[in-house]
């Protein structure tokens, strides 16, 4: 199984989680931002990092990526049993992406790609983005997990924004979101959680 992905991207760092979460053995290949290779540049313009090649099949974009591992390798589940429980993980999957990742976009489009960044939207996107965390906060108040008891795509999910944002514009996590900050930190430390280095490969 071979990952393609650019260094840093957070989309790439879910599928590359959930792979290492779910102990399947792949071989990251790591390309440019702006410089899609040929195997994928031939699958359209979708085929970004992350794209999954496994063996004959082909999958773009880091939600559909998750949802075939999901579908495909069964051993270590991250979705949960009960179809309320599953709803949830999706419904927070894509609150994460109005919410955090609608900032952490517009910070990464004036950041990486414009040779002159915007400081006025890079602020606006830091004040956004640190706005929706007391409600993060709230949810992960006593509970070890954003869904039921056991690391689910929601988790996966929600972390990657954060060392995404940390990158670019040095935004953490203030200290007064203790539940959000402490449950950050646990699946930080998580090997799976590590970002891939483009000299290093996987097999876990
Ligand atoms: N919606 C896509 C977004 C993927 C995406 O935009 N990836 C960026 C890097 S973070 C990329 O591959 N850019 C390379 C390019 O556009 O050439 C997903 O969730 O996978």
């Amino acid at each position: 199984m071979r990952l393609y992905l650019v260094h840093g991207c957070p989309f790439a760092h879910r599928a590359s989680l959930a792979l290492q979460e779910k102990r399947i053995a792949f071989e990251p290949v790591f390309f440019q931002q702006g410089k899609r290779p040929p195997e994928l540049d031939e699958l359209g313009i979708n085929a970004k990092s992350p794209t999954l090649f496994d063996g004959d099949v082909r999958v773009w974009d880091s939600q559909i990526v998750l949802e075939y591992l999901e579908d495909r390798y069964h051993d270590v589940p991250l979705l949960p049993v009960l179809a309320d429980l599953r709803a949830r993980v999706r419904m927070l999957a894509t609150l994460v992406a109005q919410e955090l990742g609608s900032p952490l976009g517009t910070a990464a489009a004036e950041i990486v790609y414009k040779p002159q960044p915007d400081e006025a939207r890079v602020a606006d996107a830091r004040r956004g983005f640190l706005a929706k965390l007391d409600a993060w906060n709230q949810r992960l108040a006593g509970r070890e997990f954003l869904v039921g008891d056991a690391l689910s795509l929601a988790d996966v999910t929600l972390y990657t924004v954060f060392p995404a944002m940390e990158r670019l514009t040095g935004v953490q996590i203030p200290v007064e979101h203790a539940h959000l900050r402490a449950w950050h930190d646990r699946i930080a430390s998580r090997p799976s959680a590590q970002l891939l280095q483009p000299a290093s490969s996987s097999t876990p």
